[in-house]
């Protein structure tokens, strides 16, 4: 029985970041994060690009535009949906993280979900590097791992 994973060796080929201006102090160190991340797994900074996009609803609508022009081995997605900030929490959350997952299956490319959905503005520091790990850096290692997963995976 063949067993596949995928490793965190840098895989060749580029990375772009697609971030929502939306709680952009939060989203500011998921971006960063998730660059540290990239670059401490090998990749290199000028084979990592950037996007920003107003606010996380926007997010899926870009991540699959750039995911279907072949040019990148991955899209990594980051926002920040904060519950206290408005009545339409659900719609905001569930349209940003239902259209990344469409915009992986609809093109074959990782699309990788690093959108924070918290409570509290407190919640969001934490897990973008704070207290709780950051939610970009993991974001990144998930795209060089799904990366090199479906390098290895049979056609
Ligand atoms: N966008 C976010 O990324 N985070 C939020 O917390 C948020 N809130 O609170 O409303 C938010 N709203 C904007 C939304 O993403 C769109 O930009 C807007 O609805 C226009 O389509």
């Amino acid at each position: 029985m063949a067993t596949y994973e995928g490793n965190f060796t840098p895989p060749p080929g580029r990375f772009v970041l697609v971030a929502a201006r939306f709680n952009q102090a939060v989203v500011e160190r998921l971006v960063e994060g998730a660059r540290d991340g990239l670059r401490r797994h090998g990749v290199a900074e000028d084979a990592i690009d950037g996007v920003w996009v107003p606010g996380s609803f926007e997010i899926p609508l870009v991540a699959q535009r750039l995911a279907r022009t072949g040019k990148y081995a991955a899209v990594i997605c980051l926002g920040a949906v904060i519950k206290g900030d408005t009545d339409h929490y659900d719609y905001v959350a569930g349209g940003a993280v239902n259209g990344i997952a469409q915009a992986a299956l609809t093109t074959g490319v990782p699309v990788i979900l690093g959108v924070l959905t918290c409570d509290t503005l407190e919640q969001a520091i934490n897990r973008a590097g704070a207290k709780a790990g950051n939610k970009g850096f993991d974001a990144a290692l998930t795209a060089i791992e799904m990366v090199n997963l479906l390098r290895r995976l049979p056609e």
